[in-house]
């Protein structure tokens, strides 16, 4: 059975507010090459990624919001090793990508909407406690509209089409 190995890189997306190029459904299409070529361009090698479906899951936290789309990538073979300096710098690369796309942390209620959310879900066996990252990510077993595109991503035989 597929599965992942002791350097694989999980992030989650998700989104519920247009942004500047369109729908949820837009930024996250327009999201995934450019998230490729950002863990290209920091290894320094080819990102074998295996993307999940986009699904369309309905808010968890505030009610009074748009559903969501979400989807995960699975990174496999990454050439940096998992360590805490690699993992924060990844997760300012992934905040950085969240602004380009509208997304305004002063602005926001917890868990209310956003043009776009970037998490990281675990990286290998990593485990860390800092106060700006937790990893795996604490919340990760809780959230459906994690785990489904998760395992989509762990079984996933072809690049998925959206
Ligand atoms: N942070 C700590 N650990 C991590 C990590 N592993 N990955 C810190 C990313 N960030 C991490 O994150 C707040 C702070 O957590 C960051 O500054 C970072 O330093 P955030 O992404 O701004 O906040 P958040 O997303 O509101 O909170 P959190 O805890 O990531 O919760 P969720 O689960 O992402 O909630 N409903 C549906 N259907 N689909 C969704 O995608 N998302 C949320 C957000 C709520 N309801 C949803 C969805
Ligand atoms: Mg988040």
């Amino acid at each position: 059975m597929p599965s992942t190995d002791d350097a694989t890189l999980a992030v989650a997306l998700g989104a519920n507010r247009p942004s500047a190029v369109g729908w949820p459904r837009d930024t996250l299409r327009a999201v995934r090459p450019l998230l490729e070529a950002e863990l290209t361009a920091w290894t320094e090698q080819p990102a074998r990624c295996r993307w999940s479906e986009l699904l369309e899951t309905a808010p968890v936290g505030p009610v009074e919001q748009p559903h969501y789309l979400n989807a995960v990538v699975l990174v496999d073979g990454m050439a940096i090793e998992p360590t805490e300096t690699a993992a924060l710098q990844l997760l300012d690369r992934l905040h950085q990508m969240e602004r380009q796309f509208g997304r305004d942390r002063g602005q926001e209620q917890r868990w209310g909407p956003r043009t776009l959310d970037l998490d990281l879900l675990f990286w290998g066996e990593l485990r860390l406690e800092h106060p700006r990252l937790v990893l795996p990510h604490p919340r990760l077993h809780l959230r459906a509209f994690v785990m489904e595109p998760l395992l989509q991503a762990m079984h996933a035989a072809h690049p998925p089409c959206w």
